[in-house]
This record gives C-alpha cells, structure tokens and sequence, in this order.
C-alpha cells in the first residue's frame, strides 16, 4: 500500500497474451468454502486463461475445504508456513460432486516448499499450523485415451533436484511433477543466477501462471522487456513470446504452471 505522500504508479499490465501483475494491486476477495482465508484471484478465464490461480493467505487455526467436482483437479504449494492437508476420495468412486469435508482419508503436514496434485475425484481441506501462505492452481483435467488418472501425489520442492537447464549450470530447473502422460500439467521451479538466463524466448502454445518467489530481472513478455521482483505474477497465454533475465543479486526463484502432454483440440 502506497502512504499519502507517494505516486501512484504502477507496473501493471495486461496485454492481448500476458498480464503482469504485482500483488500489492489485486484486493482480497472471500469464497464460502474458505471463510477465514483471504484469497487474491491471480489467472481466471475472464483474463483469458484457462485455469485459475489464487493466492490463500491463512491465519493459524484456520482452513476450509474444497470439495471435488469430478472434473478440476489442483495443485497447492506452501509459500510461507504449513499446513495439515487433508484429502480422501469419493465414497462410489465415481467423481460425482460432493460437498462438505473430507470424512475419512489422509492427513499430511505440508511444511514451507511442500506441495499437493489432487485429482478432481478427491476433496481436500487445510488447516494452518501458523500463519501461511499458500499458492492454488486449479485446472479441468484433461483425459486421453488409454492414460489413468493420476493419484495424489505430496511432495516437497527441497527432495526434488534441480537439473541444469540446456547446457547452463547458472540455470536450474526443478520439475515437481513427473513428466508422464498421466499428468497434464507441469509445476516447475527455475532457479537463476544473477547473469543468467533463458537461452531463447520462447514462443509456444502452452500457457504460463508465474510467481516470483525469490529475486529480481527482466521478463520479456510479447516485444517489451519489463522489470519483475518477487510476489508478482505474471500470466503468460499461448504464444506470447517469453524469456527472462535476472539481474540479481540474489538468483531469480520463480514456480510456474505449464499444460502438458496433451493433444490440441482442433477448434
Ligand atoms: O517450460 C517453459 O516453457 C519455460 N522455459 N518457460 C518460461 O520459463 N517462461
Ligand atoms: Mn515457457
């Protein structure tokens, strides 16, 4: 929030393909299903994504839950604090809505970095051990012929390595979702150096749903290089022509969405 003597200046921005945007501009909003967390609604369909993107901040002792609808599946990655997940499978097995908590099931502590992929057949609840962040990615599941649903698959982003991102030792990434056909989507995690980059920019049909979690540099986002620090997000559409460059001093952490492993419905 900006005090009475600044500019209001802001480095916002929504283009035809992106949309950057730094967080101290986007309110909180409130769901029914998470009275006491406040959320910021980051990617939706109404800037043009195909998925949706919130940020959850929880107080201590506090939760909700999120029933399953048999066809969203999501990904949850604590920021800041932990939390205990809770998530069980619906009681027929046929992906059918529900409503309310998961009765029976498991329960995990997700610590800071730890992460969930929850199948759109599973409800899931959290409740925060301490006051936390937490970052949601919510996305239709896509089925393809002959491939199983995933299960629910928990991790944290500290047992995942990074591998050297096409032949630069300054630039890691670490894919926290294997990369088999049963998953459609990735969660990755790219660590830069100060000085280092991506080797091309990219242009491709996926789309991106980024927060910076650590560090500073510039985004290249269809034609124009713009400065980014940590909190923002950035939404990247397909085909908007990307690449990024991190000035430092420390590395540049960033988490991003991808859809993967699909074919392209023909329009
Ligand atoms: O996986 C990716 O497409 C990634 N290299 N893109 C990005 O970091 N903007
Ligand atoms: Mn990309």
């Amino acid at each position: 929030m900006r005090t009475q003597n600044e500019l209001l200046g802001s480095r916002a921005e929504v283009g035809r393909r992106f949309a950057l945007l730094p967080l101290e501009g986007i309110p909180y909003s409130r769901m029914p299903h998470w009275p006491e967390a406040r959320i910021q609604v980051l990617a939706s369909p109404s800037l043009g994504a195909a998925f949706v993107q919130y940020r959850m901040e929880l107080d201590a002792g506090s939760g909700g839950t999120q029933a399953h609808d048999g066809s969203t599946e999501s990904f949850l990655y604590v920021q800041s604090g932990g939390v205990e997940l809770g998530y069980a499978a619906d009681s027929d097995g046929s992906g059918a809505p529900s409503t309310g908590a998961p009765q029976a099931g498991e329960l995990v502590a997700l610590e800071a970095g730890g992460f969930a992929l929850l199948p759109p057949t599973h409800s899931w609840s959290l409740k925060a051990n301490a006051n936390t962040e937490v970052l949601v990615v919510r996305k239709r599941y896509e089925k393809a012929a002959d491939v199983d649903l995933f299960a629910p698959l928990i991790g944290n982003e500290a047992d995942v390595v990074g591998e050297v991102y096409m032949g630069d030792e300054g630039a890691l990434l670490q894919t926290l979702i294997p990369d088999e056909f049963q998953y459609d989507m990735a969660m990755n995690i790219f660590t830069f150096e100060t000085g280092h980059s991506l080797p091309v920019t990219e242009t491709h049909v996926m789309e991106h749903g980024l927060v910076v979690l650590q560090g500073k540099g510039l985004y290249y986002l269809e034609g124009r290089w713009m400065e980014v620090e940590e909190s923002d997000f950035i939404w990247m559409g397909p085909y908007c022509p990307q690449s990024y460059y991190a000035t430092g001093p420390v590395a540049t952490r960033y988490l991003y969405y991808k859809n993967v492993n699909r074919d392209i419905p023909v329009a």
